[in-house]
């Protein structure tokens, strides 16, 4: 009985891997209108970063038809304990590579259905997003609170026209089968949903996102006392419960994570907890979590990442991620406007365009 729960959701979960993570930005699910169906669809203008170490490939494409930009993040996705059987196959070739002592390296062939490439296609890209995923250097800017009113105010104002794929989330126009829990609540309530940068196979390197239904929160400096009901509701503690899925380990077998999530919010009525929520969902804990804000964030929509703690998330880093545990006690412990008077510092890449502003400035 088991097994055949496993062999149907496994079977589930391949289905959903062969399926490319496209995202159609500034589109909306009735747009969809697929103009690509492969990769050969396109053509390469320009490898725009690769990286060894996080297994990464970054292209800049051309459609061969419409001779629009995309952008193409290639991502080998993580080993996960369900392939060890066929790993262990005898159907896998070694190539040796070269042999020392006790020492062997060899090449491994796996069978497709355990050799995943994530691809997150940006179509139609602009300049923006070409910027932001070429290879380039990063600086660190110390923006005092006079700085962050004359130089990086004016800058996210203009900014306001690349947050489509929020509100298509918002709207439910977008990724609604993908929703963990929801608190439809106006001023405290958000969507809990899987990142864009989570494959969703494997859970050591979960990525959830809560996104805010209030507008006009930009950034972290934007959040005072009035905002600490909205961040307690989405950090809240998760109580541990009886796990109805008891069954998950460390391979994320499930769907229908989005079932659960509605059930969740519509029922009780009385809004949902994001950490209890993937507790429930992902049975990760909450003390496996790490919960942080962005600053500078790319999209100023507030919004919170939940990643694992032991996943080395892009953006985990210091000069990035403030941990909303931590903003929330600088606010109701020490100074309600705490971020609109500290002086805060953030990693920026030279292609940024509030890289060009703060040069410009003298800042940097
Ligand atoms: N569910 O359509 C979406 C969507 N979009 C457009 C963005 N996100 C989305 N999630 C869903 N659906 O975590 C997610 C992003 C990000 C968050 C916005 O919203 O994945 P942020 O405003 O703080 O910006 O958060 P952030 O984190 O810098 O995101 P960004 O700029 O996309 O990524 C930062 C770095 O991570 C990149 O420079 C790159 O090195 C790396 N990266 C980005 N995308 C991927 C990817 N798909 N796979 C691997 N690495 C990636």
């Amino acid at each position: 009985m088991a097994d055949s729960r496993s062999d149907e959701i496994n079977s589930s979960c391949n289905k959903r891997r062969l399926e490319a993570n496209l995202v159609l930005e500034n589109e909306n699910e009735e747009c969809k209108k697929m103009k690509y169906e492969a990769m050969n669809d396109f053509q390469l203008v320009k490898i725009l970063a690769e990286d060894a170490r996080n297994k990464t490939l970054i292209l800049h494409l051309q459609n061969k038809v419409e001779h629009k930009d995309a952008v193409s993040i290639l991502e080998k996705t993580p080993f996960s304990n369900k392939m060890v059987d066929t790993i262990l196959s005898s159907d896998v070739k070694m190539e040796l590579q070269f042999n020392n002592d006790i020492y062997s390296q060899f090449l491994c062939k796996f069978p497709e259905e355990i050799n995943f490439v994530k691809n997150t296609l940006i179509y139609p890209a602009t300049e923006k997003h070409l910027n932001k995923y070429s290879a380039q250097r990063t600086y660190l800017v110390t923006e005092t609170p006079d700085i962050y009113q004359k130089v990086t105010l004016p800058f996210i104002e203009e900014q306001a026209g690349h947050l489509q794929w929020v509100y298509n989330i918002l709207e439910k126009k977008a990724e609604a089968d993908r929703i963990v829990c929801e608190d439809p609540h106006p001023e405290h309530g958000f969507i809990l949903l899987p990142d864009l940068k989570w494959e969703q196979t494997q859970l050591n390197n979960l990525y959830v996102m809560a996104v805010s239904y209030k507008h006009g929160i930009k950034t972290l400096r934007d959040l005072n006392a009035t905002h600490l009901p909205l961040l307690k509701n989405i950090l809240k503690q998760g109580t541990v419960r009886n796990n109805q899925m008891s069954g998950f380990s460390n391979v994320l077998y499930c769907r229908p994570t989005s079932i659960l999530g509605f059930h969740m919010a519509s029922r009780g009525g009385q809004g949902s907890v994001s950490r209890e929520a993937i507790l429930k969902t992902y049975n990760v804990h909450p003390s496996q979590l790490r919960v942080f804000v962005h600053y500078q964030p790319s999209y100023y929509h507030f919004h919170v990442h939940f990643t694992h703690v032991e996943y080395d998330a892009p953006g985990s880093v210091v000069g990035r991620a403030h941990l909303l545990q931590d903003i929330i006690d600088n606010i109701e412990n020490f100074d309600s406007n705490y971020y609109a008077k500290k002086t805060l510092q953030f990693n920026i890449s030279e292609k940024n365009k509030l890289f060009s502003r703060l040069k410009t400035a003298g800042i940097v």
